[in-house]
């Protein structure tokens, strides 16, 4: 198979230098002027010798299938195994989390951590993740009347549309868009949406804490006003819990934990390759990311973590705490029968358990062993993967990562489960924008895939099983 000799091949490239005896911390800026270079010439060799290697058929039943099992995307920074789940960069989620660095404060690693590895390939050191956390508390502000945008939405507007709505306003301040519009060289583009992409991580934890502040708000109270600000001294995490208002050490490491790991999961999901194919008409990084937060949004993705810890509220309010397993699944099967999904089960890709899944799991058995919500989600464990595999027509029973991360943040007093996805968009900003920079580094064109209507099918493999159209 030529993509497997590709595959393999490709590790014998010149990969990007490492790092000898360096004493000053890098910027990621530099870091990604020294690999950028050498990554192209990577992708050319790649191009060059592979570029002819067959990916694969497709079929008519994959066009109407939503497009499963065919690839034709490349994204740098993560690839889905369904068996392993998710390597970043190569890394699977156990082996990389003990690597990342960890802050001044807390004991999960820094998001900040995950970002460099995204960009550059690279775990970073310590200085290097503290560097950037700086870097990022500086660049966090955002224009007043944004801010003043937001104050007006209702509380009733759900959050997720608050996020799109306020990434879509900040691209008021794109670099990206005034550098394109003032014509400079093509080859320069990516120091623009480089410094967009980190200007716009930068704003989220201000702009999702000032929705989380006015949709939680007492009713009557006034709007958060002036008066969010982000503290250098803290990094982005801890920044993003003290302005929602969050004081414990143990939150800001759930936090950390949760920004972490929904950061990336591949191109070919609704969020990132939305933000990829958008991306790719040279919409600045808050356009795109603003249209990715639009698709996260959708209860059959983004959304789910939302449905989900709803579903385990609802099941709990009745069966009570003392559930036998049987009357798990005679609710579990209530459901399935009445046509609707199991929330936090099933995957497009994925056929085994989400390793994002087992690690907050593990997370929540040691750090809050009696929650009752906690129960029920082992519970659900042990029932929703037999009773999905009956029949075989679930793909894949097993659970998602979106299966155990609202019984964490309720744990916590974050109990308003319709901003859960906002917190997931969050994180998500750190690989989109990566796998969008990425691209934008290597000069991917315009996407667009060729479509066929069901006319032409049948005039493709017609007559003699046309159907009347
Ligand atoms: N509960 C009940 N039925 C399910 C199911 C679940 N958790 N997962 C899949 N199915 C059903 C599908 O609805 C589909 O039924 P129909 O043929 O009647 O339409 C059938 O099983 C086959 O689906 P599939 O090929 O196994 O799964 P898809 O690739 O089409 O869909 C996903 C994947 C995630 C949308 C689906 O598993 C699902 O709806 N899960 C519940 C929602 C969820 O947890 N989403 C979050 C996923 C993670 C993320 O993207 O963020």
């Amino acid at each position: 198979m030529d993509h497997i000799a590709a595959h393999n091949q490709s590790s014998k490239v010149a990969m990007p230098p490492t790092k000898l005896g360096n004493t000053t911390p890098n910027t990621l800026h530099q870091r990604m002027s020294e690999i950028v270079p050498n990554r192209l010439s990577d992708i050319r060799i790649i191009r060059t010798k592979y570029g002819k290697g067959n990916l694969g058929n497709v079929t008519v039943d994959m066009a109407y299938g939503g497009m499963r099992g065919i690839v034709g995307l490349i994204w740098e920074v993560s690839l889905l195994d369904p068996e392993k789940g998710i390597t970043l960069r190569t890394h699977s989620l156990p082996e990389l989390l003990p690597r990342l660095p960890r802050g001044r404060r807390g004991s999960e690693p820094m998001p900040e951590g995950m970002l460099w590895l995204l960009l550059t390939g690279e775990v970073p050191t310590k200085e290097e993740a503290l560097g950037l956390s700086a870097e990022l508390a500086k660049r966090g502000v955002v224009e007043p009347w944004i801010e003043d945008v937001l104050d007006q939405c209702p509380k009733t507007l759900h959050p997720m549309t608050q996020l799109s709505y306020a990434v879509n306003a900040c691209q008021h301040s794109s670099k990206f868009a005034k550098a394109y519009a003032s014509g400079v060289p093509k080859d320069t583009y990516w120091q623009y949406y480089f410094e967009d992409c980190l200007d716009l991580i930068a704003k989220l934890p201000l702009i999702a804490a000032r929705i989380y502040r006015n949709v939680t708000r007492a009713e009557g109270a006034p709007p958060v006003g002036r008066g969010l600000s982000v503290d250098v001294s803290l990094d982005w995490s801890g920044n993003f819990a003290r302005m929602m208002g969050f004081e414990s050490d143990e939150f800001d490491d759930m936090l950390r934990l949760f920004l972490t790991i929904h950061c990336d999961h591949e191109g070919g999901n609704v969020s990132a390759h939305t933000c990829h194919v958008v991306s790719s008409a040279l919409a600045d990084p808050y356009l795109s990311f603003a249209a990715c937060m639009n698709g996260l949004a959708g209860p059959l993705h983004g959304l789910a973590n939302q449905e989900c810890l709803l579903f385990i509220v609802k099941m709990r309010e009745e069966l009570g705490d003392n559930a036998s397993n049987d009357q798990v699944e005679a609710y579990v099967r209530a459901i399935i029968k009445s046509g609707q999904v199991i929330p936090g089960y099933g995957h497009a890709v994925l056929r085994k358990t989400d390793p994002r899944y087992t690690c907050q799991k593990e997370w929540a058995e040691m750090h809050l062993p009696d929650d009752p919500l906690l129960k029920l989600v082992g519970q659900l464990f042990e029932v929703v993967p037999r009773v999905l595999a009956e029949g075989g027509k679930v793909k894949n029973p097993w659970p998602n990562v979106d299966a155990a991360s609202g019984v964490l943040l309720n744990h916590y007093g974050l109990k308003e489960t319709n901003y859960y996805t906002v917190l997931f968009g969050v994180s998500r900003a750190l690989g989109v924008l990566s796998g969008t920079l990425w691209a934008r580094i290597c000069g991917l064109p315009i996407e667009r895939p060729k479509s066929l209507t069901s006319e032409e099918v049948v005039r493709l493999f017609g007559p003699e099983v046309s159907p009347k159209m």
